[in-house]
């Protein structure tokens, strides 16, 4: 049997280089509450994305859960469906209505065409996705935002790292939410980070992530614990350094799958898009079965018979989850339904060797008639 090859695999530095980071965690015995490696990591994060403000937190989706809450939201919040389960539960669980709009079929995000159609005085906010490191419609959904006075909290769990014309994707909206899972493009092991530009905010934010607790005698806010560590930042210290390589890497693996599976009818491919400079995040392909002579569940079990494990991100529709059942209705999200039930996201990760993209691409050939 061939090795298995999963959907990604964790950069890791050497053991080495984080021995030697972490060595002064335990000279000083300093593991958490914004220590030395958490402000270091703050600082060099910031300058990397090219951002102003950054706070961190344990994940992605506690960044995204209490920077809703830091922006004193309301009613109803226009999201998508087109995302894993943390962006709609985080909605949901700060006791707000997610409202689903439709994705643009082009690029997975939310389409700005169905946008306005969707507000009513109940609305507060737009949380859209820059799934798969695309990226969305900014300048429209800004357009809209400001005509309608609604906050945008935009889940960029996916593009780390990445740029559109120019200007670090943590700039749109008035917070930016990123994961640094160990699934991702930059990895803390766990970790995630909310961007920001209001002072205000970020005040928030760091009492929403620390108790509340303003000096050892004063507790002002109501907040719950959501630091990142120091083993944690320490990780991203070292992962920081090598970023650049890591996402070079990728960009090398997705031209491979690039150029083996062009040309194939009935199988569509990421777009690139104009004015972004990409992280290579993840490689979906959408597979229409009438054109493309199998379905995408034939072609996961080819994968996986050769001992490859694709994913099918994002299925299902979080609309769809048992856990909101009877509460939404897919069918007011065609695309995203039409995409989700088709959709295959390849192993992708900067230690995939070409051959073995060669190979995947090879069995996804065969699977054409
Ligand atoms: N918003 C969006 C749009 C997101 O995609 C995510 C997370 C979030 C918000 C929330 O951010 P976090 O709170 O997670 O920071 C994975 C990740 O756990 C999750 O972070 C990610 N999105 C999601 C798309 O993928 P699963 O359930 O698919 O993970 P799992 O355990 O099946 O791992 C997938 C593959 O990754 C494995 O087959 C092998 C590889 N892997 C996994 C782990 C845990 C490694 O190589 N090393 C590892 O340590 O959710």
């Amino acid at each position: 049997m061939n090795k298995e090859i999963l959907v990604t695999r964790s950069a890791l530095p050497e053991m080495e280089e984080y021995i030697e980071e972490i060595r002064s965690i335990w000279e000083n015995h300093w593991l958490t509450n914004m220590g030395n490696k958490h402000i270091a990591l703050q600082e060099k994060l910031a300058e990397f994305m090219g951002v102003d403000k950054i706070e961190l937190f344990t994940n992605g989706h506690m960044a995204i859960e209490l920077a809703l809450q830091a922006l004193n939201l309301q009613g109803e919040v226009i999201t998508t469906p087109f995302t894993f389960a943390s962006t709609t539960h985080a909605i949901v669980r700060n006791g707000l209505t997610p409202v689903f709009c439709d994705i643009d079929p082009a690029d997975f995000t939310m389409d700005v065409t169905k946008l306005e159609a969707l507000i009513t005085d109940r609305t507060s906010a737009i949380l859209p996705v820059h799934v798969y490191g695309n990226i969305c419609h900014v300048e429209e959904i800004e357009r809209i935002a400001h005509k309608y006075g609604l906050k945008v909290l935009y889940d960029a769990a996916h593009t780390f790292g990445e740029t559109y014309k120019g200007v670090g994707v943590g700039n749109f909206g008035d917070v930016s939410c990123f994961s640094f899972h160990a699934t991702k493009v930059f990895n803390t092991i766990e970790g995630g980070a909310a961007c920001f530009r209001d002072p205000r905010i970020g005040e928030k934010l760091y009492d929403l992530k620390n108790f509340g607790i303003h000096g050892p005698e004063e507790v002002s806010g109501i907040g719950a614990n959501a630091k990142m560590n120091e083993f944690c930042a320490a990780m991203g210290l070292c992962n920081l350094r090598h970023v650049k390589e890591e996402i070079a890497m990728r960009k090398t693996v997705a031209e491979r799958y690039r150029d083996g599976l062009e040309g194939l009818s009935g199988l569509r491919m990421n777009v690139i898009q104009k004015d972004v400079d990409s992280n290579y995040a993840y490689f979906p392909v959408v597979i229409e079965e009438s054109e493309f002579g199998a379905s995408r569940e034939e072609v996961f079990d080819a994968l996986a018979a050769e001992n490859i494990y694709a994913r099918k991100y994002f299925y299902p529709l979080t609309n769809t989850f048992e856990a909101y059942h009877g509460r939404f209705s897919a069918d007011r999200t065609p695309a995203a339904l039409h995409v989700s039930k088709r959709v295959l996201t390849l192993p992708l990760y900067s230690s995939l060797e070409l051959s073995d993209v060669d190979r995947i691409v090879g069995i996804i050939r065969a699977c054409h008639v």
